[in-house]
């Protein structure tokens, strides 16, 4: 076993890859997230090493075997190993049937089953226990998101002198909707473990304080409630992106020239709008089809100089829902195409794969008009990256107002996404918008996201949570 560590992130996936040679031999890719990238600087601050402690992405045989710990680039990985039938309950079932669709305010209705819960709480007991045998006296372990939510309580019960924080990546609902979870209580129990819980806005915090007084019967008071003689914080962290990286990016000449070719391949047209999301219900791509569809059906835009292009990431494809979705999307865009689009050169250029970072770069670099309309979004990091990469300070962005992030870009073109008319309204006002008012807002939104960047983030809250124990320790004398 490698040396412990005093700085542990624990999340659902690991930072890397597996990629198997044609040799068979196995080896492991970094996968460039903003987590990795903002937490990395933290833990060099510190002696050793930072771990990371997550599932690999496949299927193990045997759970009771781990695969041994690993060094990559200076980050110790614990993978967490899984069988087949456990990312059928825990991960493909409880996390994202059950809970994904209930904290995004039951677009598609949340089904529960009690073979799924069962699976979650085993699966959080083996990410509590791997970060427990992993940190070091007095650690903090940072644990992420809504399939780790028991973890916080467990890891406390075998290790009370850790600083545990937690931090939720998606919506936390209202209290009349959280209510559906037949393992509500459990839930809330499992998130008190931690000394702080963040979220992405301050609504979520506020509904989880609400809970603890509605369903535990706790006395939450400001941003702080007291369980077992312990105090614990709610607060929001809006997280953001690494915002230096993209603007490397957009300024290598050759990702420039590969959005002029892009433009180029749509034939040169007046206004490109942009939508890049993981092809998930939450995101709204269908309304937004949806609207270009009926602007083009009444004439008030045209295919000639008005082209949309979608890149929808293959995402939970075992999952019910989400190949529903796939196919009313594709339907949508034939139908569009069918009717708008000329030989090479539809109307919506829709892609459904991964690329690779640059070619995302290219695509913000070619974009007039990025289009994200999700009914409910934690954040949405895709906003912040578009306007990170606009670097001649062109560029507008249409942003829901049920993302997290329209809290902060205000000077978006905000917009309800349950509202087609509204969204038709908008298309037409941000594709007709004058330079300088585009520049304008652009130029208010660049100042908040540099501002405001993933390493700002990660550092208050890590600040936050330094500062809260030493609280609590003086409060105990
Ligand atoms: C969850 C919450 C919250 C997308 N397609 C490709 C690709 N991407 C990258 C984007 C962006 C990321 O994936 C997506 O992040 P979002 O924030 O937009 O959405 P979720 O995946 O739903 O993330 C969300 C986030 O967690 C962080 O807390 O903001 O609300 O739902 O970075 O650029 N990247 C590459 N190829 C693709 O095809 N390389």
């Amino acid at each position: 076993m490698a040396h412990k560590s005093d700085f542990v992130v624990v999340a659902n996936r690991l930072p890397v890859d597996r990629i198997v040679g044609g040799d068979g031999q196995t080896s492991w890719r970094r996968s460039p997230g903003g987590l990795v990238t903002a937490v990395e600087p933290l833990m060099r601050q510190r002696e050793g090493n930072g771990a990371w402690v997550g599932w690999a992405g496949d299927a193990s045989d045997g759970v009771d075997e781990p695969i041994a710990p690993f060094d990559n680039d200076g980050l110790t990985l614990y993978p967490v190993p899984l069988a087949a039938q456990e990312i059928e309950e825990y991960y493909e079932g409880f996390s994202n049937t059950s809970l994904w669709p209930l904290y995004h305010d039951a677009i598609v209705p949340a089904e529960y089953h009690r073979a799924w819960w069962n699976a979650y709480v085993a699966v959080n007991q083996r990410f509590a226990d791997a970060a427990a045998s992993v940190a070091a006296e007095g650690a903090f372990v940072w644990v992420h998101d809504y399939q780790l939510q028991l973890v916080p309580a467990m890891l406390r019960q075998k290790r009370p002198d850790l600083r545990i924080g937690f931090f939720l990546h998606i919506p936390f609902p209202p209290t009349e909707l959280f209510g559906q979870l037949p393992w509500r209580r459990q839930i809330l129990e499992g998130l008190l473990g931690a000394d702080l819980v963040g979220f992405q806005t301050p609504g979520g915090a506020a509904n989880f304080l609400r809970l603890t007084r509605d369903r535990l019967g706790l006395k939450p008071s400001g941003a702080a409630v007291q369980v077992d003689g312990r105090t614990v914080r709610a607060r929001s962290y809006p997280i953001s992106i690494d915002v230096s990286s993209f603007v490397e990016l957009a300024s290598m000449p050759e990702v420039q020239e590969r959005a002029r070719q892009i433009r180029h391949d749509l034939g040169d047209p007046r206004t490109v709008l942009l939508g890049i999301d993981r092809l998930d219900y939450t995101k709204g791509i269908g309304i937004r089809l949806e609207a270009l569809e009926e602007l083009l059906d009444e004439d008030r835009i045209d295919a000639s100089d008005t082209v949309m292009i979608q890149v929808a990431t293959p995402s939970r494809e075992r999952v019910e829902q989400y190949r529903v979705l796939r196919e009313n999307v594709e339907r949508t865009v034939g139908r569009i195409n069918g009717s708008y689009g000329a030989v090479g050169n539809p109307a919506v250029n829709y892609i459904h794969r991964s690329m690779p970072r640059d070619e995302i770069v290219a695509l913000y670099l070619a974009a007039d008009i990025m289009v994200v309309t999700p009914f409910r979004d934690g954040m949405n990091l895709v906003a912040k990256e578009y306007i990170a990469c606009r670097l001649d300070g062109t560029g507008s962005l249409i942003l829901s107002e049920f993302a997290g992030a329209a809290r902060e870009l205000k000077n978006a073109y905000l917009v309800n996404p349950y509202d087609i008319e509204g969204v038709k309204e908008v298309f037409l006002e941000a594709i007709e918008a004058p330079r300088a008012e585009q520049r304008r807002r652009m130029r208010s939104l660049q100042r908040q996201v540099t501002k405001h960047d993933v390493a700002h983030w990660a550092q208050t809250f890590v600040d936050d949570i330094t500062r809260i124990r030493r609280e609590n320790r003086e409060g105990s004398r």
